[in-house]
């Protein structure tokens, strides 16, 4: 952590933890207030994302908290520099804490929404979550030392779970994709990359101190970095799952679809049964 950020900075950090918090609040009430409009069988979907935006709202008002009190200015109203506060240390324990709660529900959210077999989701998921569990709990010690061997140390062995877990997802849930329904197989398969493309982003933020980047630089680039794939990973993946289960469910009972479509006509050829 920085002993000094530019006014810049600061407003920079600020703004971005107040967009975090306005965009898991208000997709989680989003997806509260449209849980009816998925069938009964995708609603455990949804519901975990419902949770998963709520732990982060909860942990980035932590963030904010934690930020506002670890930098003071002397010049109210100005556009002074802010430094470190006597006392107050910004706590980037919020993030992994939220982060262990969060990173196995939103592999349960993928697994819930397609629906599989019992024996194949425990098969996934006894391998996905501890996985997912061990990469944040070795990724924690080298983000608290001011040590950058150490730093780089748990960020390698971090990394070997981190493959793990996307290994399982492109090759185990791949063979589950060609089965789900043709509707959304597109859907599920950009879904996949959004979780490729926004995980991707926790490491390279991580490593940033370990580039040339000034102190304070490194320190709100990071910041940044873990904000927006947070609203990446977190908010706008919820949205796509709940894509998903709205289109499995007018997949599943044509009804259902008349009902809920404006125009009454289903997305895809409703399924021909015998
Ligand atoms: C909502 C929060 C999410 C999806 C967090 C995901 C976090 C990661 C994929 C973190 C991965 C890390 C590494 C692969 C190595 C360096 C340490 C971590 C923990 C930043």
């Amino acid at each position: 952590m920085p002993n000094v950020l530019s006014h810049g900075q600061f407003e920079t950090v600020y703004n971005f933890l107040s967009l975090v918090i306005a965009s898991m609040l208000f997709t989680a009430l989003f997806l509260l207030v449209s849980l009816p409009r998925v069938l009964p069988r995708y609603r455990q979907a949804i519901t975990v994302a419902i949770v998963v935006c709520g732990i982060a709202t909860y942990h980035y008002f932590r963030i904010f908290n934690s930020f506002t009190s670890a930098f003071v200015t002397p010049s109210v109203g100005g556009t002074g520099d802010y430094s470190q506060a006597t006392g107050a240390g910004f706590n980037e324990g919020y993030r992994y804490v939220d982060w262990l709660l969060t990173v196995p529900l939103l592999l349960v959210e993928l697994i819930a929404v397609l629906a599989l077999a019992r024996k194949v989701q425990r098969h996934l998921l006894v391998r996905l979550v501890p996985a997912a569990a061990l990469m944040i709990a070795l990724g924690y010690p080298g983000e608290i030392s001011g040590d950058n061997g150490l730093r780089g140390l748990f960020g390698l062995l971090s990394t070997i779970p981190f493959a793990y877990i996307l290994f399982i997802l492109f090759t185990e849930l791949g063979k589950s994709l060609e089965h789900q329904p043709a509707a959304v197989r597109g859907t599920l398969s950009r879904l996949r990359f959004l979780l490729l493309l926004s995980w991707g982003v926790y490491p390279v933020a991580y490593l940033l101190p370990l580039l040339n980047l000034s102190g304070a630089d490194a320190w709100v680039a990071k910041q940044v970095g873990y904000s927006l794939a947070d609203i990446l990973a977190k908010a706008v993946y919820a949205l796509i799952i709940f894509q998903v289960a709205k289109m499995k469910s007018y997949d599943d009972d044509p009804a259902f679809a008349k009902v809920e479509l404006p125009t009454g006509e289903p997305l895809a050829p409703a399924p021909t049964h015998a």
